[in-house]
């Protein structure tokens, strides 16, 4: 759907506020306690945060890509785990279902991962298999109305957390590649699933990942989503064309903070008699960071009018990644130089913005895969 403007004003406003009042104040608690308070993701269930693009018939907001990239924007004003809480039912949790399920597969799941009562998550990372997505060694084998998943997902974002699994399974095992490749819709309470520990990271404290081992897990038959074995590796990379773009506008929110927050401590600080943000160093610094957010938010921007208008935005959203996830890594980076100290310790949090965007460079495609992707089309049209 798309709202109107003034609608999608209110929304945006409204979110900016929850991001402002009720979530930047608990950002040092959510570091420190690895968890986002029940009452938070409560009030995030009320805001309809999990239903963001989970089409109006289903129970959701129905957000275009322009929108939602607005709203991802909003949601980088603060800690990126608030995001990340609902974020799998945004993006890629429910969007292989809402891209190619069955009409009768979206009825049954997307009205409770619009309300949040269950929550997504994507399984296509394992041990041996990371940047090479097509090369997953889950074995899906058809028995008797059923499909018996065999198999370790690795760093799964959510999934101490999920009631639902996406999981992406080998049914072909002849075929080695992307061709075998099927998507399952996976209950988190079958019998033969189980959960590692969950995962202490760098940063993103209060998004939970840990691993999901498939013992003899018996699917049914009607989990197959979209009812079609073998074109699941599809499936997954819509859903990550998508995503890569919600990563970032996460990212170009997260520098607009980061640069409000290293100007206000430039133009508080003192040295030399004088605010550091006198000094044409902190200028140049500032300057190059406000430059970096603005392309890659015109980037965002531009690549999500076109997706709503029916273009296939694979190249242009791997372009988004890329920068902007790098930019988001120049300007952290830029932010702890300017706060000095000050932004080394912990106190102002600048150092958890530091690691927490490390991960933007890694997760739904590393910066190289998306550099791999853009010069694979370049090198195609001139062959
Ligand atoms: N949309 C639709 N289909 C796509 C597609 C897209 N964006 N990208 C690829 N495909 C299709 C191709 O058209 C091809 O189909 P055919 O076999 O019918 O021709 C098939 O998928 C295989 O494509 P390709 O040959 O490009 O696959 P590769 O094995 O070379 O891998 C990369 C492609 C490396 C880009 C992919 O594996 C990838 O994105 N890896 C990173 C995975 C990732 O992001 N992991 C993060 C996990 S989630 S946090």
């Amino acid at each position: 759907m798309t709202i109107d403007s003034a609608t999608l004003q209110l929304l945006l406003d409204t979110l900016a506020r929850f991001v402002k009042e009720r979530l930047r104040p608990l950002e040092s608690q959510v570091g420190k306690d690895d968890r986002i308070p029940d009452h938070i993701i409560n009030e995030m269930k009320e805001l309809g945060l999990f239903g963001l693009t989970i089409p109006e018939a289903y129970g959701g907001l129905g957000l275009n890509m322009s929108e939602e990239v607005a709203v991802a924007r909003v949601f980088g004003h603060t800690s990126p785990a608030f995001r990340s809480t609902f974020g799998t039912n945004v993006g890629i949790g429910s969007q292989s279902l809402v891209i190619d399920g069955t009409e009768e597969q979206k009825q049954h799941y997307l009205p409770k991962m619009a309300t949040g009562e269950i929550i997504g998550s994507f399984c296509l990372t394992e041990p041996e298999s990371g940047s090479d997505a097509a090369s997953v060694k889950t074995t899906a084998i058809k028995q008797a109305g059923h499909y018996i998943l065999n198999g370790t997902k690795r760093f799964i974002t959510n999934a101490p957390t999920a009631d639902l699994f996406t999981v992406f399974a080998r049914t072909n095992a002849e075929e080695k590649g992307s061709r075998g490749v099927s998507a399952f819709l996976v209950d988190r309470n079958l019998p033969g699933i189980q959960l590692s520990s969950p995962y202490r990271k760098m940063g993103q404290q209060g998004a939970p990942v840990c691993d999901v081992i498939f013992d003899n897990v018996s699917v049914p038959e009607d989990k197959l989503v979209g009812g079609k074995e073998n074109v699941g590796f599809a499936t997954a990379m819509k859903v990550l064309d998508k995503g890569r773009l919600h990563i970032s506008a996460i990212s170009v929110g997260i520098a607009e903070r980061l640069i409000e927050d290293a100007t206000r401590y430039a133009v508080e600080r003192r040295q030399f008699g004088q605010a550091i943000a006198d000094f044409q160093l902190i200028q140049a610094m500032l300057a190059d960071s406000q430059t970096d957010a603005y392309a890659a938010a015109c980037m965002v921007d531009e690549t999500a009018r076109r997706r709503d208008t029916g273009e296939n935005v694979a190249v242009l959203a791997a372009s988004c990644k890329l920068f902007a996830t790098e930019m988001v890594g120049r300007v952290a980076d830029r932010a702890v130089q300017i706060f000095g100290g000050a932004g080394y310790v912990e106190d102002d949090g600048i150092e958890r913005f530091y690691r927490d965007v490390r991960l933007f460079r890694i997760y739904e495609g590393t910066s190289q895969i998306q550099q791999t992707v853009i010069a694979k089309d370049l090198i195609k049209r001139y062959r």
